[in-house]
């Protein structure tokens, strides 16, 4: 059975499987949150999602769900299934064990023990296998794997609020605020989902932010907190320093400029120093985010303001471009931003808007 277009049902599947995929969002370490549905005459008979932590895989509770009625049945995978031993045999392996005919994949997994290989698997034990489908939509989701995998980099949001008239304020929060209420949940939830977050040191002077998730019930998920701060300028009374112990902060400064003294201070509070390198005389970004790659941290927002986002675009590091548009000015003192949604460059393509109260939000991917 040699399929090679998905139909409307596996389209559909397929999307309830990404859906799906969201819920462990951030909650599955290093591993990809995926998921897996069997289908057995047009019904689900059973649903995944890798376990919190990253084990479990999806297949596996998938599979167990559907226990006798997998045999025969259609499978469909956000990613493909893994070709391993981890702590339990390949996943591949157990859906011919189970008994599946045909198998509905989307994104390829990268991840060199995989690459093709759990394809192959199912494709030898006479498995019908259809891939790449929704496999664009599957590889957004898949919150930064995709992109740490291939890149050594964790995947990077870069979030803008701008006003009508181009400029972003100084602060989210504060007394100049761009956007309203909505956005600013929206940004937090965003905070939740993300491994790590960056601001220059201009905002964390201007704003002296907290950089924290803080909506309810997931004030346990904020995110690692990055300030690019080639001189180390963090006072030791910002708020980034202070709650250190609480919630991680990295200060990314040029090994040269910083002075001994100055290190203590920080690090008596709990801030840890990042390696860095230095390029004309700013802090090398794409080997600071090797670096962070390297730690674990698959996603990075980066907040702000100007001069950090910038130097991200102008890097070509951007994956994702979220702005949030206000239809109020700023005028005299606003900071014009280095991007609005009419100059996005074409190299990214609009994913969503939504409405946040009176303001827009818009997500751009980068194209792979
Ligand atoms: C699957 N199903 O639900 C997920 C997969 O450390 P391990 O042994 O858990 O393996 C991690 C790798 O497993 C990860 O790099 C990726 O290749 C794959 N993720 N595979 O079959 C799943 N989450
Ligand atoms: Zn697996």
């Amino acid at each position: 059975m040699a399929d090679t277009e998905p139909s409307l049902d596996d389209r559909r599947f397929m999307a309830t499987a990404i859906r799906l995929s969201r819920r462990h969002f951030g909650l599955t370490g290093t591993n990809p949150s995926v998921a897996t549905l069997i289908v057995a005459d047009g019904v689900i008979v059973g649903r995944g999602v890798t376990a919190i932590g990253g084990r479990p895989h999806a297949e596996t509770q998938a599979l167990a769900e559907a226990g006798e009625r997998a045999r025969g049945a259609t499978a469909y995978v956000t990613l493909e299934p893994c070709a391993h031993h981890g702590r339990t045999p390949p996943c591949a392996e157990a859906l011919v064990t189970a008994g599946v005919s045909r198998v509905v994949g989307a994104a390829s997994d990268p991840d060199p023990r995989v690459a093709g290989r759990g394809y192959a698997i199912l494709r030898a034990a006479g498995i019908a296998v259809l891939e790449g489908v929704l496999a664009e939509n599957a590889g957004d989701q898949l919150n930064g794997y995709l992109i740490r995998s291939v890149k050594r980099r964790p995947e990077v949001t870069l979030k803008l609020a701008v006003s009508a008239d181009g400029m972003i304020g100084l602060t989210d929060e504060g007394r100049v605020a761009v956007t309203g209420e909505a956005v600013r949940r929206q940004v937090h939830l965003m905070r939740a989902e993300s491994d790590a977050i960056l601001i220059g040191i201009r905002t964390a002077l201007a704003d002296d932010p907290e950089l924290t998730c803080r909506l309810p019930g997931l004030d346990s998920r904020s995110p690692i907190r990055i300030v690019l701060d080639r001189n180390a300028r963090l006072p030791a009374s910002a708020k980034l320093a202070v709650t250190a112990r609480l919630v991680p902060t990295m200060v990314a400064a040029l090994p040269e400029t910083v002075g001994a003294e100055r290190r203590a201070e920080l690090e008596s509070r709990g801030v840890t120093f990042l390696a860095t390198e230095a390029h004309e005389g700013r802090v090398a970004l794409p080997e600071l985010m090797e670096d962070l790659g390297a730690r674990g941290i698959g996603t990075l927002m980066v907040e702000g303001g100007a001069d950090a986002a910038a130097q991200f675009l102008a890097e070509d590091l951007v994956d994702r471009l979220v702005l949030f548009s206000s239809t109020k000015e700023i005028g005299t003192g606003g900071v014009r931003a280095p991007i609005t949604p009419a100059t996005v460059p074409a190299r990214f393509r609009l994913l969503r808007e939504s409405r946040f109260g009176a303001d827009i939000g818009q997500e751009w991917v980068r194209a792979h």
